[in-house]
């Protein structure tokens, strides 16, 4: 194994810790779209860019971009590296962040002779935890951003455009922030790979094939209110337990279909009184899919099951789909490029697919993406447990920093 920079590898570890500080919640890590937290954050990367000689901005979304010029007026374009700067709700330190500071190390490392620039972005949102739509940043970025979702609420009721604006962005101008393709050479991402596979195949990186499909939808059972103590069991219209059903249908739904995942991750439940029956059980629904006809075949069965155990118990069911996103597939120039940069680092190559969504499944509706996974400690992710070796953050710089090599001298250095 060639040389490992593993101070560098030290480094990045060391920021992720400083931008685990940056929360919304004292003593857990939640660093939601449009926070204060966020826009520390990006104070601190903003920051490090500027260390590092890039020029760092964010645009109207609050993405951070950070911008290095090629070398000697090279004009072969611009490499695009980057993750996310949000997080989940007791998130990981580097669900995002590992990819971020990644991007930024290498550019530390760059002698002054790539032909290209590099920008490095840090997404103000994929997680779509503020208002339920994933991949905010990434979105704009990519020209795909929906302005409808400017008026979605999130839980305090406070509408996207108001909290863009409330931390210095500009609603109105999310449009004309799309990134222009036509000097993109790529966009390639590191990430935590929130799975097990590279630590039973004791590798400590991997080459992502493709990125599965995901719909993100709100379901509501409506039923009737009413006392706890004296409606009879058979008289009940019971939205709760209704919900309760087809949680479970979901799960059986997911365990007997090769390759689907489907999660109901948030329920409310109204008027939410402990004697008062459940007039009103609204869940998310998270169902995800490397083949897009089986999700959607699979979303289809399970909204004909919430309208039939519905129907059963005298309630309403009420369906809505949030966003859905289509799987995509690396590019294989792109991924090859990244698989020969990872043997030349003297690691075995491994492909696999990403069950989880990444940015870089919106920005492949700009330019070629291909993403490099790193291990993570028993598959770990969106839990405070999530943790890399330095070792393996060394690997991954090693790993980036040869792919720039690469594209060097593929376009003219
Ligand atoms: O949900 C996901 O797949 C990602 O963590 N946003
Ligand atoms: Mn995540
Ligand atoms: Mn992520």
């Amino acid at each position: 194994m060639p040389f490992l920079d593993t101070s560098t590898a030290a480094l990045v570890l060391g920021r992720a810790d400083r931008l685990a500080a940056c929360t919304e919640e004292p003593g857990r890590l939640t660093r939601r779209f449009a926070t204060p937290a966020l826009a520390q954050a990006g104070d601190l990367v903003c920051e490090w860019m500027r260390a590092a000689g890039m020029d760092a901005r964010r645009d109207a979304i609050g993405n951070v971009i950070g911008r290095r010029e090629p070398a000697r007026g090279g004009s072969a374009g611009t490499v695009m590296l980057g993750s996310h700067l949000d997080t989940v709700v007791d998130a990981g330190r580097y669900d995002g962040m590992l990819g971020v500071l990644v991007a930024l190390a290498c550019v530390e490392r760059l002698g002054d002779d790539l032909p290209f620039a590099v920008e490095v972005y840090a997404f103000a949102d994929e997680e779509g935890v503020r208002y339920g739509t994933a991949y905010l940043g990434s979105s704009v970025v990519a020209g795909a951003f929906d302005p409808a979702a400017l008026q979605r609420r999130d839980a305090d009721g406070v509408t996207m455009a108001d909290a863009i604006e409330a931390v210095g962005g500009e609603p109105g101008a999310l449009a004309a922030a799309r990134r222009d393709a036509a000097d993109l050479l790529g966009y390639v991402e590191v990430h935590i790979e929130q799975g097990p596979m590279l630590e039973a195949e004791d590798l400590p990186v991997g080459v992502v094939t493709g990125i599965a499909g995901q719909t993100r939808a709100e379901v509501a059972f409506t039923g009737v209110a009413g006392h706890a103590g004296t409606v009879p069991m058979a008289l009940r219209r019971d939205a709760l337990v209704a919900a309760a059903g087809w949680i479970v249908a979901v799960e059986a739904q997911a365990g007997t279909t090769e390759g689907l995942v489907a999660t109901v991750g948030e329920l409310r439940v109204e008027p939410g009184a402990s004697n008062v029956i459940p007039a009103r059980a609204a869940l998310s629904l998270d169902v995800r899919h490397l083949d897009d006809t089986a999700r959607e075949a699979a979303l289809a069965a399970l909204r004909d099951r919430a309208e039939a155990i519905a129907a059963a118990r005298g309630v309403a069911a009420d369906w809505a789909e949030v966003q859905a996103t289509p799987a995509v597939a690396c590019s294989p120039a792109l991924a090859g490029e990244l698989e020969a940069a990872v043997e030349a680092a003297g690691v075995r190559i491994a492909r696999l697919p990403s069950g989880a969504g990444h940015d870089a499944a919106v920005m492949s509706r700009l330019c070629d993406v291909a993403m490099l996974f790193v291990r993570c400690a028993g598959g770990i992710s969106h839990n405070p447990a999530e943790a890399v070796t330095a070792g393996d953050v060394a690997v991954a710089i090693d790993v980036t920093s040869r792919l720039l090599d690469r594209l060097a001298h593929k376009h003219g250095r």
